[in-house]
């Protein structure tokens, strides 16, 4: 079977890496003298503060590279210090896999009740109905058939975001007239049923987290939507903007205090600039993070890999080192 990822087997790397030149630049400033010392490890402890990485996680990896060293005599040196860190990283990094492998399994497992319901959640502008036409594309490209549910009933304009989406990809797209989205959402998996649709992504109005109303509507759509389901597949996917940082780790817990939340997709990683925080949530809210968006593009996603993001974060390649 093939999809976008297949296609263009070197591509994901490609955006991983160019996003992540800041860091890297960074690192290379340390790493590329000719000894690493008190005064760099603190350089490294720095940078992986600045890059939202918390001071305890900071620390603690700057310790690992200090022992590290120890233990080597100091016959380490640079490179193998970026190989060490690149590890370190890429360790912590792995709590984020997804055990399920979702981004593929619901491409190739046969279900029993076959519709799988996606709903995805997220604040204001994070790139949910982005995603979700880039994700049409991508289960469509999987021979799945895929359909879309508008339920953000907040603003008119989001329903027609969305169509324009669904018409990209010529996939369906429920849009109701009723102005609550939990019936909306009742209505699209009953038609999705009806019409054995493999796969329905539900669209939702971006809220932030401490709006108490639309918290409350958040959890009546997850519960109708439960009902309706019916023993079928279903996740609560929530969308995080790189660019948020290490609020995403409130954000995400806040969210999951409302709904419980299966998985992360990770938006605009093309504009990251704080990539440290990915290894905050590692350790605070190791949720699945089932996919990377790098760009506006409908291409633009790609799987999550610790080996690509710790490699483009230290700069080294573990496929020509
Ligand atoms: N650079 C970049 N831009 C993205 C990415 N994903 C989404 N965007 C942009 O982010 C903006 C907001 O995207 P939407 O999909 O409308 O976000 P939303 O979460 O549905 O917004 P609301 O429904 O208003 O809450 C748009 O301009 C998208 O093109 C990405 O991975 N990279
Ligand atoms: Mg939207």
């Amino acid at each position: 079977m093939t999809n976008s990822f297949d296609k263009k087997e070197s591509e994901p790397k490609n955006s991983i890496w160019v996003s992540l030149k800041n860091i890297r630049m960074q690192m290379h400033g340390v790493f590329s003298r000719d000894v690493i010392d008190t005064k760099e490890l603190i350089e490294l402890e720095e940078i992986l503060i600045l890059s939202d990485a918390g001071p305890q996680i900071s620390a603690e990896i700057a310790e690992n590279i200090r022992n590290e060293l120890k233990n080597s005599k100091n016959r380490l040196g640079p490179k193998g210090c970026l190989i060490v860190l690149r590890n370190l990283i890429e360790k912590r990094l792995e709590k984020l896999v997804d055990p399920n492998h979702l981004s593929q399994s619901i491409l190739t497992e046969k279900q029993e009740n076959p519709l799988v319901s996606i709903l995805i959640v997220g604040v204001n502008g994070s790139g949910k109905t982005t995603t979700i036409g880039k994700l049409a594309s991508y289960y469509k490209a999987g021979n799945l058939s895929v359909a879309l549910a508008a339920c953000d009933t907040f603003r008119a304009a989001a329903n027609e975001q969305l169509i324009s989406w669904g018409e990209n990809n010529s996939v369906e797209v429920f849009s109701s007239r009723v102005v609550d989205p939990a019936a909306a959402a009742f209505e699209a998996i009953k038609t999705s049923k009806e019409k054995k649709i493999d796969i329905l992504f539900v669209d939702t109005a971006g809220r932030l987290p401490n709006n108490k109303n639309l918290i409350e509507e958040l959890k009546k759509i997850r519960r109708v939507m439960s009902k309706a389901n019916n023993g079928s597949q279903e996740h609560t996917w929530i969308v995080i903007d790189c660019n948020t940082g290490q609020n995403a780790i409130s954000q995400i817990r806040k969210f999951r205090e409302a709904v419980d939340i299966t998985g992360i997709i990770l938006t605009k990683f093309d504009g990251i600039n704080k990539a440290g925080f990915l290894l905050q949530l590692s350790k605070h809210e190791p949720i699945p993070i089932i996919f990377v968006g790098t760009g506006e593009k409908i291409t633009d996603i790609v799987a999550f890999s610790p080996e690509i993001i710790s490699s483009g974060i230290v700069g080294l390649d573990s496929m020509t080192e």
